[in-house]
């Protein structure tokens, strides 16, 4: 009754519904559907009332349901399973214990707050309550472990289409795996996976997109490197329309051939921040500063040095001048 009540309210799109018109076409009496308002209240949807006019539907809260979503997903295996908690550490460390208890390719865990959300590199990646999207999906590919990267570029790149589609404003990349708006960062995204030497056991890929933050909600630390759909556009968006596309869009580039690898790399690098700047490159084998002149097919960094050195990097910290207070 009570998910009738809010259908109706719905489909009047913010016109006043009567509660005699309520009850009548539901069946029940007036003093029940002033019950079931009052329960969709607590619930987080805020419901005008008129003693003249009725009720009216002015907003409702951003839920996640994994049947919903599924029942709209175009996907073969993507989002087939679904996972969704309130509450987790990090999607991404319930996503490897169901990998490893063999649930299939394509399962996603989904939640609405993480107490611990993972950066890369053990740094912490914040994911307060109901304010964006956290999940988590499992591939199980046939590659080995030096392939894996471009699965991140591929992620990165599902959800730049899907982000600029949605809120029709082009972000920008930052190689491999960030999406920026405005010089901040918008989503991240973070590749663990489980392998052997020449075979990857299971990848489990975690994408952060921050959808209803306002600018003051962030920590000091990350107020000005960090940005939202909200914060970006003004608008606000639902996060199970932006999870669908995503999951949409990356089973669409994780299946795409061979041959199509190449032109999803092009497409990757027109969103591409990091390609023609100045960038410096912090890893195992120390720093080196350059310009960035080339994505590979593999989804590698191309770096030139001073001494005109080609350098190729697959994994590492890259700064990239003018984002982040690099100057
Ligand atoms: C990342 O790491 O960008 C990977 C983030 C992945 C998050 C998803 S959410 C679902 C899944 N479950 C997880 O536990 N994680 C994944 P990295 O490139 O290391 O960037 C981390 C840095 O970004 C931090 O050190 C902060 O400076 C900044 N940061 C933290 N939280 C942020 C946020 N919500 N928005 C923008 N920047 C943030």
């Amino acid at each position: 009754m009570k998910v009738s009540i809010l259908k109706t309210l719905k489909d009047q799109k913010g016109q006043y519904v009567s509660g005699e018109a309520l009850s009548n076409r539901l069946g029940v009496s007036r003093t029940a559907i002033w019950k079931h308002i009052a329960a969709l209240r607590e619930e987080g949807h805020s419901i005008e009332s008129s003693s003249r006019k009725g009720y009216k539907l002015l907003s409702s809260p951003d839920i996640i349901l994994a049947e919903e979503i599924q029942a709209e997903l175009a996907t073969g295996v993507f989002g087939r399973e679904m996972i969704y908690m309130d509450t987790v550490s990090s999607t991404n460390t319930v996503a490897k214990e169901k990998a490893a208890e063999n649930y299939p390719e394509g399962t996603v865990v989904i939640a609405n707050h993480q107490t611990a959300g993972k950066g890369r590199l053990g740094r912490k990646w914040e994911s307060a309550r109901g304010t964006g999207v956290w999940m988590s999906v499992i591939l199980r590919p046939d590659i080995t472990p030096a392939q894996a990267p471009l699965i991140t570029i591929f992620a990165a790149l599902a959800v730049a289409r899907v982000l600029e589609q949605v809120t029709g404003v082009k972000p920008g990349v930052k190689w491999p795996n960030d999406i920026v708006y405005h010089k901040a960062k918008v989503c991240g995204i973070l590749t663990e996976m489980s392998a052997e030497i020449e075979q990857v056991n299971y990848v489990v890929v975690g994408i952060g997109i921050n959808v209803h933050h306002n600018i003051e909600d962030y920590p000091a630390a990350i107020r000005e490197t960090a940005t939202s759909l909200k914060a970006v556009t003004g608008q606000r968006f639902e996060r199970k329309t932006i999870i669908k596309n995503v999951l949409e869009q990356f089973e669409e580039v994780y299946r795409s051939t061979q041959d199509a690898k190449k032109e999803l790399i092009e497409e990757y690098k027109k969103y591409s921040l990091t390609l023609g700047s100045m960038v410096k490159v912090t890893s195992r084998d120390g720093m080196i500063e350059g310009e960035a002149v080339e994505i590979t097919d593999e989804g590698e960094l191309m770096v030139r040095t001073k001494d005109g050195t080609m350098h190729t990097i697959f994994s590492g910290e890259v700064s990239v001048r003018g984002l982040y207070g690099y100057v």
